[in-house]
């Protein structure tokens, strides 16, 4: 198991873009559309993990609505496992809210699936599992 990316959002994804690329000077990729989701994700290679920028092109989507109650910042953290179901099957036996029962696809070709924040320390926790 690994730490796979840190999920920001964002209110400007190419301000956002410049300042991780040309100001940090990280390699950033290109954005992505998840339409289904109202989200456009922006993975930056940070050596090891990723920061994986999220601007919401729906205020309803959760990442839109955290933007307008928290702000700009850290919006989860994603954990790399082999097997997500079975992940988020030995999490339920411990008693860990599921926000998802099942994995479903994510951005860059991976089942992914979600554990509500208040059942981890206040900290939305992902696990994704390269297909
Ligand atoms: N991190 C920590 N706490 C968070 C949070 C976050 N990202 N988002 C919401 N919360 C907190 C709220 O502040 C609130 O706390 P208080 O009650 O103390 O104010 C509580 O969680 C609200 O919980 P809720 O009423 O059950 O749910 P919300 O409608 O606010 O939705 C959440 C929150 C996490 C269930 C929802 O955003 C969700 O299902 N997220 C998973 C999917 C997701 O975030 N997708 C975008 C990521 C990118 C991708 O899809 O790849």
């Amino acid at each position: 198991m690994k730490l796979n990316h840190i999920g920001i959002a964002v209110e400007d994804m190419e301000a956002a873009r410049k300042l991780y690329g040309e100001v940090m000077g990280f390699k950033v990729g290109e954005p992505e559309h998840l339409v289904d989701r109202g989200l456009v994700v922006c993975f930056v290679d940070v050596g090891g993990a990723n920061v994986e920028l999220l601007y919401p092109t729906d205020p309803e989507s959760a990442v839109g609505k955290f933007l307008a109650k928290k702000g700009p910042g850290i919006h989860h953290l994603c954990y790399e496992v082999d097997d997500v179901q079975a992940k988020l099957d030995s999490l339920k036996a411990s008693g860990v809210r599921l926000l998802n029962e099942t994995p479903m696809p994510g951005a860059h070709n991976t089942l992914v699936a979600f554990v509500h924040p208040k059942s981890v320390g206040g900290v939305l926790t992902e696990f994704c599992q390269p297909k």
